[in-house]
């Protein structure tokens, strides 16, 4: 059954399908998601398990939460943004048309993102649509890929200005500005433009000291759905509604070094602008959840290792948690495992917690290639140890095919190494392999120094990653494979890891028989095609409910405090009141 004519949609039954429009808000920049492909609905894809622990599809329909932070921004300085996931429109329902709706859009500036390099096929294809039915309003590109690509991006007839860096609000609110004034693009920092036919590369846009001025805004997004009584256009993905996780980034950038990460340290040195990580404060962080948890009774992730900002830095956000009590679970992210006293700290200021440790490989020299941290499996042990014999709730474990010195047989004693776990630890220890797909990211040391990390790129350039987004199937999709594992070798290892995996989670009572027993269905038709046809909501490796625990809208949010906060947003709707650039009096338009 070919994905081109059965985009997979899961209807979410306790919401109203309802999109009213009120046209008279025209905003001045609307802010798009393109799908990964964008004609995926006329293609038949074997897309696999590229999104197996992520609530997206391989559609990749979740936007990069950047769009709210960037909307939040522009909206305090008088601006209206449209935030528009053509991604999940589209995916929702084959009627919806995307040249009928961009076409009713009229902006003063789209803006779509080049985040993730798997959408090197949709943005631009979303670019070349809107400069046929809009040629005169211009279009942004943004993100990490945008950032590492800007030169070719720009060479594309259809990109008017990329903008390069981490934190782009600044740069993008100048940018509005210049083109609702005087137009010197040469003054927006972290441009990158033409002017006839020449490029011109501006100066970095200078990064701030931390990342407090930088948020979303929850009023604000919950009236934007209320006033176009649109519960998709702008929704993050396909099943938000019924498991809408929500977290806080805590950083930008990162601190660690993994080989095959766009975002490493070295990485980042390479082509972002700017220092990282870029923290967020304690007070901050502590703010975010404490807004999230009015509205929501789901999980908050908090997104980093908080130890990459120091220990002091650590204490004082488990500080300043404590000092907020909610009763949703706060999910943390562990790059190597926790020590008892850290482990203590959170258990005596949180309530609920869980933690999400990322080994990446059982093999200690395998780790060691990758570059994210050296311990010793022992380390591990003790640390899963002291989180369990806490009030951790729940402590998943994440691991990764793909990665330098791994070989079939290898990935095969993971799988052991994992069951010698589950038989050592409770059910609330759980573990997932996923295949490192479809990219090893760009600007990656990985994609940087390929050979002496063992990879083998089989594309470069954006043009050649499109093409490759055009094969139709993941294997051949993958732009790499290593010396030690051929691209089929790891399609194999990966159905067959996750094989062994399902069964041990079964035996073991992390999952029921029933939830088993579908996953193993969707695998075993996934594994005769090398593949998933459709752009399923549901893993093939594994069952995402395991991750992202599905609950009904009311289970989910809290009436009460969206109606407060609601409130709150209308009575403090922003003034049209835009600053001059150029001057320190501002005018209220
Ligand atoms: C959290 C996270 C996620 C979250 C999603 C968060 C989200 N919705 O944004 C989850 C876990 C779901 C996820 C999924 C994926 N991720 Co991820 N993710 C991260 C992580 C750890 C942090 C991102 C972050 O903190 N962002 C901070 C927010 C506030 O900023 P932002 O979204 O980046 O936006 C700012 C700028 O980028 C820019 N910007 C972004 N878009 C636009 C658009 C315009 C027009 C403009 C002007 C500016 C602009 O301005 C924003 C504000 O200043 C990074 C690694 C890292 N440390 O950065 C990887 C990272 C971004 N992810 C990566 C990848 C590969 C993926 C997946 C493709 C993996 C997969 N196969 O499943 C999927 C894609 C998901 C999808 N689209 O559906 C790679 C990207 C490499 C690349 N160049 O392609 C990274 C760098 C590292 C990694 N390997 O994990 N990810
Ligand atoms: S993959 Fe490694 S380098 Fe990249 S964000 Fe995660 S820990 Fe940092």
């Amino acid at each position: 059954m070919p994905f081109a004519s059965h985009a997979h949609v899961t209807r979410d039954a306790d919401l109203p399908n309802i999109t009213i429009h009120c046209e008279h808000v025209k905003p001045d920049v609307v802010l798009i998601h393109p799908p990964s492909v964008f004609d995926f609905r006329e293609r038949s894809i074997v897309y696999g398990p590229i999104s197996d622990v992520i609530p997206s599809t391989p559609v990749f329909e979740m936007y990069p939460i950047g769009f709210l932070t960037l909307a939040a921004f522009l909206r305090r300085h008088g601006y209206r943004v449209r935030i528009v996931n053509l991604a999940l429109r589209m995916m929702r329902s084959r009627r919806f048309q995307p040249e009928a709706f961009l076409r009713k859009q009229k902006p003063k500036l789209f803006g779509i993102d080049l985040h993730w390099l798997p959408h090197a096929q949709g943005g631009p294809a979303v670019a070349a649509l809107l400069k046929q039915i809009h040629p005169e309003i211009p279009i942004v590109f943004g993100g990490i890929s945008a950032t590492c690509f800007h030169r070719e991006l720009i060479d594309d007839p259809s990109v008017d200005f990329v903008l390069r860096g981490s934190v782009t609000e600044p740069s993008l609110l100048a940018l509005v500005r210049e083109l609702e004034g005087e137009r010197r693009f040469e003054d927006v920092p972290g441009l990158t433009w033409k002017r006839g036919g020449e490029v011109i590369v501006n100066p970095d846009a200078v990064l701030p000291a931390s990342l407090d001025d930088f948020d979303f805004d929850l009023g604000m997004m919950i009236r934007e759905v209320v006033r176009h009584l649109d519960f998709w256009t702008s929704a993050p993905f396909q099943a938000w509604w019924r498991h809408p996780i929500t977290a806080v980034f805590t950083v930008r950038g990162c601190a660690r070094r993994c080989v095959t990460c766009g975002a490493s340290s070295s990485a980042f040195r390479r082509f972002m602008p700017g220092h990282h990580p870029l923290l967020r404060s304690p007070e901050a962080i502590a703010t975010q959840v404490r807004k999230l948890a009015q509205i929501t009774r789901t999980p908050i992730f908090l997104v980093g290792d908080l130890r990459d900002g120091g220990k002091a830095y650590a204490s004082a956000v488990i500080d300043a948690l404590a000092r907020v009590p909610v009763s949703n679970r706060i999910v943390f992210e562990f790059f190597d495992p926790p020590d008892r006293d850290l482990v203590q700290r959170i258990d005596a200021a949180i309530l609920n917690w869980g933690a999400e440790l990322s080994p990446e490989s059982h093999d200690e020299s395998i780790r060691a290639l990758l570059g994210k941290a050296r311990f010793t499996n022992a380390r591990m042990e003790e640390a899963i140890e002291a989180m369990l014999a806490s009030r951790c709730r729940q402590l998943d474990l994440f691991y990764m095919i793909g990665l330098p010195g791994q070989t079939t047989a290898n990935v095969m004693t993971m799988v052991d190494a994992i069951e010698q776990l589950f038989i050592r630890f409770d059910r609330r220890l759980s573990a997932f392999i996923t295949p490192m797909a479809p990219f090893v990211d760009p600007g990656s040391d990985g994609f940087a120094d390929a050979e002496s990390h063992g990879y083998r790129l089989r594309a470069r350039t954006l043009v050649e990653h499109r093409a490759l987004l055009e094969t139709d199937n993941w294997e051949s999709m993958l732009n790499y494979e290593t010396e030690w594992m051929t691209r089929a070798e790891m399609v194999e290892a990966t159905y067959a890891a996750a094989e062994r995996l399902n069964d041990l989670k079964r035996r073991y009572g992390r999952i029921s028989d029933r939830r088993a027993a579908g996953v193993d269905i969707r695998r075993r038709a996934a594994r005769e095609q090398r593949g998933e046809q459709r752009a399923s909501t549901e893993g093939t490796l594994n069952d995402k409910a395991e991750l992202f625990e599905p609950g009904t809208f009311l289970r989910n949010f809290r009436l009460g405090g969206i109606l407060r906060m609601l409130a709150g947003a209308f009575f403090s709707a922003p003034p049209r009141l835009r600053v001059n650039r150029s001057s320190v009096q501002s005018r209220a338009t």
